[in-house]
């Protein structure tokens, strides 16, 4: 009776077992490969008119698992790399796929080098006018130095490449406000070519409580140039009226270099994956 109700039982278990699987590969093939489309027709650009499409394969299935699967979590750190052959030849060659992390921070500057030369990823020195200093008086956020600005004209601006980056760079920074009164004001501002600025953020006298905020400032929406210009422009009446910043950040989401090598033809992408959302920098053959 046992031994024959376990029979019966794996009879019915099986088939079932085979329709949940048939209908999962209906609907997980078709959501894989519209997935996969869309990536290809809203992401991809500029793909070079080349015969070898088994790279581009490798590329678009490194863009998967970073997005989707867990690739990313393998190289967690700037400049951590990771090599694998795709699982299965295709048009029966062997696929080489190289991954690696390219990391967020575009530029930065902690002012610690006590001047306006320091920092790292931006394409010159601060430019500063007025009564604007790098100074260690008046406790920086971080480290030993930051950034004063004072008066009617104080004002202090640098430059960096942001062309070609993801539209969702966000530059970050903290600053603090020390006796304002009414009418005084500070901006930061953005421009792509020194000429037409944008405010993308003011502070006036109801922030003025002498306390360091963090700022976190998304440029998307605004033109990223190749010589894109920050500035913090004071427009305060007297040299008792101060704005401090310290700890300066442009970043972007975490982007990727995809190198696949098959048959002798190299293609190389940069990607950046934020949230789930893939932009494309560059995709090439060669
Ligand atoms: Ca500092
Ligand atoms: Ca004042």
């Amino acid at each position: 009776m046992m031994r024959k109700l376990l029979n019966s039982e794996s009879g019915v278990i099986l088939p079932m077992a085979m329709i949940l699987l048939l209908a999962g590969s209906i609907l997980i093939v078709p959501l894989l490969n519209s997935v996969s489309t869309g990536l290809l027709i809203s992401q991809r650009i500029g793909l070079a008119d080349s015969g070898d499409y088994s790279g581009d394969a490798g590329i678009e299935d490194a863009i998967w698992d970073l997005t989707f699967d867990d690739l990313a979590d393998e190289i967690p750190n700037k400049d951590d790399s990771t090599t694998y052959d795709m699982g299965a030849p295709i048009n029966g060659e062997t696929v080489s796929v190289t991954v690696t992390n390219l990391g967020t921070m575009l530029a930065s500057d902690n002012l610690e080098s006590g001047g306006w030369t320091g920092g790292t990823g931006w394409l010159n020195s601060w430019s500063s006018s007025g009564m604007t200093s790098v100074t260690s008086a008046e406790q920086p956020y971080e480290g030993g130095y930051h950034i004063r600005l004072r008066a009617v004209d104080g004002a202090a601006s640098r430059q960096v490449d942001l062309f070609d980056q993801p539209p969702s760079v966000k530059i970050q920074f903290w600053a603090r406000i020390k006796i304002f009164e009414a009418d005084d004001e500070v901006e930061l501002k953005l421009s792509p070519d020194g000429q037409n600025w944008s405010t993308l953020y003011t502070w006036d006298a109801d922030d003025s409580d002498d306390i360091y905020y963090f700022r976190d400032i998304d440029l998307t929406g605004y033109t990223l140039s190749n010589q894109t210009r920050i500035k913090f422009d004071a427009k305060l009446d007297n040299g008792g009226d101060k704005f401090f910043a310290d700890d300066i950040n442009i970043i972007r989401p975490p982007t990727y270099e995809i190198v696949t090598s098959v048959g002798g033809v190299t293609t190389t992408s940069v990607v950046t994956i934020d949230q789930g959302q893939v932009t494309v920098l560059s995709w090439e053959q060669g």
